[in-house]
């Protein structure tokens, strides 16, 4: 059991623009990505999603009551620049100042993401990261908010670069829903690398006070019997969803290693990676340069060895047991039977966790404070009545696990400052709407009226142990 926290840990609930603010059509804003494929889906829509737009206050006081002193929050771009790049839209640009200010005014930290998933369309429709004409966009949107909001003092760049990689274009669950595209997913992630640090280098040459990184979504991967093939499987896996990223950042390279790892993959899904001549510099000179680093981990994987077809299926519903994942030439990902999973089928693996922090610092010397960024559980939570808190154990005993592995880290050297819970309140979730619920908010999205969820108390008390 968690007894304590460390003095002066960072302890704070996550958002991201999209899947809190709602209000996706007022004040000038342009669309995102989704906008449009939403409406086409129509299982659910991002409005009024948690209302963020307007209440933010009525949460950052909940906040703040609650114990936690720092809440992630994204700036959508196109509320900036409707259409990614042209006139700054002043309307949104007040909105983050006042929403950055209440932040502060109440000792609520903001952590703000310059890109959570939320590309606009018209880039999208060109190519999103694909294209690298965006990346220079990108690079003026962000010289803009760093010039404009002085007040944030913690940047990261992009958030979860392989999620969009892989969701757009291997598992098909984000637009444009490509399957197994695998030279897409790859020259994405490299792009994506190299938007982060030309951002990184940009903000290091403006000389700011603030501190700027990137996050990572990390999920370790073990064989699910200890055979060689399936070593490789593993050891494949982990290469394309975490490796060959974490070199980009903090080697500003792909080593030989990664690279014969990635090859293999590549060659055979008759895929194919392009790096263009100054691509490497960009990421050497970024790979020193990040003063810290957001880690998400939710869970870790399974695999077999797998020579089949690629095909795949993806749990968006909360129906347990419905997901499957098989990759040529990669692997397949496969239920242990020990380990307990969510509805959505997420592994429940704490370890992972542990396991991970202690490979990247081994790894990777130029990791250096790191934050776990998000954590949490995704459950359908039960409301009773207006007087009843709402008993979601199931998250506490959670969260308590991944607390533990993290605070056994720390005691054995590995730098971890705060933790993030995904979510501060529930929101919108991209791929599974509005029944997969993190929050240690209630939200009931009708009235949008808040309620207390047991694991906000539990919050309170963990964060009373710092005083
Ligand atoms: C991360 C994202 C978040 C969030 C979370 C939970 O990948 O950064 O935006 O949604 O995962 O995922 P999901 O909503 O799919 O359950």
């Amino acid at each position: 059991r968690v007894r304590a926290l460390p003095k002066g840990f960072v302890w704070g609930g996550a958002t991201a623009a999209y899947q809190v603010e709602g209000s996706t059509k007022v004040d000038g804003k342009g669309k995102t990505m989704w906008d449009d494929y939403l409406k086409k889906q129509g299982r659910f829509a991002p409005d009024p999603a948690s209302d963020f737009y307007n209440r933010y206050s009525e949460d950052i006081h909940l906040s703040k009551e609650y114990g936690l002193n720092a809440i992630r929050v994204s700036i959508a771009w196109t509320r900036i620049f409707p259409k990614g790049y042209g006139k700054p839209n002043q309307e949104g640009v007040a909105y983050y100042h006042r929403l950055f200010k209440e932040c502060l005014d109440n000792g609520v930290e903001p952590y703000v993401s310059l890109h959570h998933f939320d590309s606009p369309a018209t880039l999208f429709e060109d190519g999103d990261w694909l294209n690298r004409k965006n990346i220079d966009y990108f690079v003026d949107y962000a010289r803009f908010c760093f010039k404009e909001f002085t007040e944030v003092t913690n940047w990261f760049t992009i958030n979860e670069l392989i999620s969009l990689a892989y969701s757009q274009y291997i598992q098909g669950n984000f637009p444009p829903n490509h399957h197994f595209d695998v030279t897409s997913a790859i020259q994405a992630q490299h792009n994506e690398l190299l938007a982060h640090a030309r951002v990184v280098n940009l903000y290091k040459s403006l000389n700011l006070k603030g501190r700027i990184g990137l996050i990572h979504v990390l999920e370790n991967v073990y064989p699910i019997v200890a055979t060689p093939e399936n070593q490789h499987a593993a050891d494949l896996q982990y290469a394309f969803m975490n490796q060959f990223l974490l070199d980009g950042t903090f080697k500003g390279e792909y080593t030989p290693e990664t690279m014969t790892l990635i090859n293999e993959l590549l060659d055979i899904n008759n895929a194919k990676l392009e790096i263009q001549d100054g691509d490497l510099d960009e990421l050497k000179k970024a790979s020193t340069q990040n003063d810290f680093f957001g880690l998400n981990y939710y869970q870790s994987k399974f695999v077999k060895t797998y020579h089949g077809e690629s095909e795949n299926h993806f749990n968006g519903t909360g129906e347990k047991g419905t997901s499957s994942f098989k990759f040529k030439g990669v692997g397949e990902t496969v239920k242990n039977p020990d380990v307990p999973t969510t509805d959505w089928d997420w592994n429940i693996y704490p370890e992972g966790l542990y396991d991970i922090l202690k490979r990247i610092t081994k790894e990777y010397p130029n990791i250096k404070t790191i934050y776990i960024t998000e954590n949490g559980l995704g459950y359908k939570d039960k409301f009773v009545n207006e007087n009843t808190v709402i008993d979601d154990s199931p998250r506490i005993d959670y969260i308590e696990q991944h607390i533990e592995k993290i605070l056994q880290a720390r005691s054995e050297g590995v730098d971890v400052q705060g933790y993030f819970v995904w979510s501060l309140q529930d929101q919108f979730s991209w791929a599974n709407g509005y029944n997969k619920r993190y929050g240690l908010f209630y939200v009931d999205f009708e009235t949008q009226k808040r309620y207390i969820k047991k694991s906000a108390q539990w919050f309170k008390e963990l964060a009373d142990t710092m005083k």
